[in-house]
């Protein structure tokens, strides 16, 4: 191992010269539209890395390239052993190497990857330093997680053949040098809403591969709506059988059983991501009230909803069987999910005003607290009284807002997730075929170009928990579509949540996303081809039939 650099002052990614693409990438998109598969002219920078990190220190000297017979090795810990396989999976389809995983008490490259978890790093809980030197790769990391961000950082700095779902001649080089890298905020999600329309697992499951690929670590499922009710409740059966069999614009619906559910948390627990399961109360409930009218304010079961209206719904606040119901469904969702989150809604409940709002409310985050779980709630919540560690997901388009502002300075910590910003069910352009515009049009700029540090006035960093990216699913109906909106402006909201504001900068983010495009079309991946991204124009190997659905089979 050569000797790593003494950390110096922090190196952010230089910009490049806007929409010009650098002389590598010219000359390896000159190979690639001969339609010859050679190797790269140069390895990627060690800066080509979306999100952007902490410090890089780049050490021409020590480029590496992955030999045929390099093996990976991990500390001898079931969760570091655990990131090496996931390594060596992603790896072996498109080099073809065997990339057998062993470990060791003390890790070492030895021509090959090493992964070494070390508790006196000072690296942080989410934290890595990847070594590439003319020996092999280390990722250092105290913990797992930290391991696994250091390795899709390594994913990007290998050719975009990578991605291959079959094997392709390349050198496998990597830019030597160190990075060492840890996120701006702890929480850094995306909201998939599944009421709206109903998707597969395996579609959630891709999602999940989308979000690990940027170290994002919550997925934030919207369970719950008017238009169906997607998650199986024991003590309350007809909230799916009944309420799940619908969707906007008349489609079958269907719901997630146990299993499902349990399937998605743990392919998510197995990438570091925490599922955070919404149930929306009191209002967009119209699903609910149609399986069990005894909820509704009139005891009348509502007719089904198949529309896209908001605020009409509400359970019963005046009811105690309301607070039955909500118990027991709480009480179910909370013991299938492992992260610490419960995600209470509480939006646009328009008929359900002052007094008698922040009164359910106040007794539903009991419940949660009660349950041993976080309260999070759309920003709507703030009013009501604060309870210990509550989290309000911030969704206005106009970042004065005193009411969540006096929330704060009364306890409540903040996800922010800006309508005019983050909203990825919006528009990119005036055409894009799927998608919102009440909050206006979000380009990947628009997207990128926001601090959720100080975008709420008068609530300090320190109260920003993270940055979240929703997906409402009103004009969404397939994967492919979920991918439109997803990419390229996920990785831009990615960004914001991890790295460090100083490296903020348009010219050189641009040019870092227009090296995934590739990635994304050797994967099989639908994206955007935003005009405003120096995309490189020729494909980097023949599109590619049957691609597996996930990254893995497992867990
Ligand atoms: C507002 S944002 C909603 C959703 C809609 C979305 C459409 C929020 C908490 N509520 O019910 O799906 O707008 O963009």
């Amino acid at each position: 191992m050569s000797t790593i650099p003494s950390p110096g002052p922090t190196a952010v990614p230089a910009p490049l010269s806007a929409g010009e693409p650098d002389a590598a990438t010219l000359a390896r998109s000159a190979e690639q539209t001969a339609g010859r598969l050679l190797a790269p002219a140069a390895p990627h920078r060690l800066t080509d890395v979306v999100p952007a990190p902490q410090q890089v220190h780049p050490d021409p000297t020590a480029d590496w390239t992955l030999p045929a017979e390099a093996v990976v090795v991990a500390s001898a810990d079931p969760a570091a052993l655990a990131v090496a396989e996931q390594l060596a999976q992603l790896l072996r389809p498109a080099t073809g190497y065997p990339l057998p995983v062993t470990d060791a008490t003390t890790p070492e490259p030895a021509g090959g990857i090493a992964l070494v978890l070390d508790d006196s790093a000072d690296l942080g809980a989410e934290g890595y330093r990847l070594d590439i030197a003319t020996d092999g790769v280390r990722v250092t990391a105290a913990t797992a997680p930290g391991l696994f961000y250091g390795v899709q950082t390594l994913r990007q700095l290998l050719p975009a053949t990578i991605e291959s779902p079959s094997q392709v001649t390349e050198r496998w080089a990597l830019p030597g040098g160190t990075i060492t890298d840890a996120p701006r905020f702890p929480y850094r999600g995306a909201m998939l809403d599944v009421a709206r329309h109903f998707f597969a697992v395996e579609d959630v499951l891709r999602v999940v591969d989308h979000l690990a690929r940027y170290k994002l670590n919550h997925l934030h499922l919207h369970l719950t709506d008017d238009q169906g009710w997607r998650i199986t409740v024991d003590s309350w059966p007809k909230l799916t059988t009944v309420g799940g069999t619908t969707e906007v614009d008349g489609g079958p619906g269907g719901h997630y059983t146990t299993a499902d559910y349990q399937r998605i948390v743990s392919y998510a627990a197995a990438r570091h991501i925490t599922v955070v399961p919404e149930i929306d109360l009191p209002g967009h409930t119209n699903s609910a009230l149609v399986a069990y009218p005894e909820l509704a304010p009139d005891k009348i079961a509502p007719p089904p909803y198949t529309g896209t209206e908001v605020g009409f719904s509400y359970v019963d606040p005046a009811d105690e069987r309301t607070y039955d119901f909500i118990a027991d469904v709480l009480g179910e969702v909370a013991a299938l999910t492992p992260g610490p989150w419960l995600h209470i809604g509480g939006d646009e409940a328009f008929k359900v005003k002052g007094e008698v709002y922040t009164g359910f409310v106040e007794r539903v985050q009991r419940i949660v607290a009660d349950l041993g779980k976080t309260v999070v709630g759309w920003h709507q919540l703030a009013p009501a009284a604060h309870l210990d560690g509550r989290v309000l997901q911030w969704w206005g388009t106009n970042g004065e807002d005193p009411t969540t502002a006096d929330a704060v300075r009364r306890g409540a910590r903040l996800i922010v997730s800006p309508g005019n910003h983050a909203y990825l069910d919006m528009k990119y352009a005036p055409d894009t075929p799927i998608g919102h515009d009440w909050a206006g049009l979000i380009d990947v700029r628009k997207a990128y170009d926001w601090d959720p540090g100080t975008h709420v006035a008068g609530v300090p960093t320190e109260a920003v928990l993270g940055v979240e990216a929703p997906l409402w699913t009103e004009s969404v109906t397939s994967l492919a579509d979920i991918e439109l909106l997803l990419l390229p402006r996920l990785p831009a909201i990615a960004e914001l949540g991890w790295s460090p504001r100083a490296s903020h900068d348009w010219a050189g983010f641009r040019d870092r996303l227009a090296g995934q495009g590739p990635r994304w079309t050797t994967a099989g991946i639908t994206f955007h081809r935003a005009p405003e991204i120096p995309w490189p124009t020729a494909p980097t190997i023949p599109a590619q039939r049957n691609l597996p659905q996930t990254d893995t089979a497992t867990p």
